[in-house]
């Protein structure tokens, strides 16, 4: 197709809505991809892993948290043309909650991102990177028991 490249490949990703109350956990990237723009903490699936266990290591590699009740939400499928090279991922969505809801982010990968922070779903920070953005834009809501009146 138009944006086919024979060597490329796509690739899977795991990343992480962590809720806290009516917040989210979100860093803003320093990368070539998605610059600046606030994302969820996650990482690429390593050989062998469940969703489960790439989400608690990427979580605990990228912000030093534990975390519990981690469930798969759903799948999107992502091309990112904003890099020096077109990335494709296949991008799976995982909610979970703190083990320890008094436990502090820590920025354990300062050239990856500028901190951690919890944003009021209702007032997110701008902008958001591309998948996450896209997601939000549709209605995706990542909280539990949320009903529409
Ligand atoms: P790793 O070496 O730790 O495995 O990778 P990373 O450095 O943590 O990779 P990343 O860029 O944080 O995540 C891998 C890809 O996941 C990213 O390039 C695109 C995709 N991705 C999304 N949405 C999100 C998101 O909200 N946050 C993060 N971190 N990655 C996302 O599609
Ligand atoms: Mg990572
Ligand atoms: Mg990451």
């Amino acid at each position: 197709g138009a944006t086919g490249d024979p060597v490329a490949t796509p690739k899977v990703a795991v990343v992480v809505y962590l809720l806290k109350g009516n917040t989210v956990l979100l860093g803003r990237r320093r990368s070539a991809v998605g610059n600046s723009s606030f994302a969820l903490p996650g990482g690429n699936l390593e050989f062998g892993e469940s969703f489960e266990e790439c989400a608690a290591r990427e979580v605990k590699e990228e912000t030093g948290l534990d975390i519990e009740a981690i469930e798969l939400l759903t799948v999107t499928n992502n091309l990112l043309i904003e890099g020096p090279k077109p990335l494709h991922y296949v991008t799976i969505f995982m909610r979970s909650s703190l083990a320890n809801p008094d436990q502090l982010p820590q920025n354990l990968e300062p050239e990856k991102c500028h901190g951690w922070d919890w944003y009021d779903w209702d007032i997110l920070p701008q902008p958001l990177f591309s998948p996450l953005e896209k997601m939000v834009h549709s209605g995706f809501n990542p909280f539990p028991n949320t009903h529409l009146d």
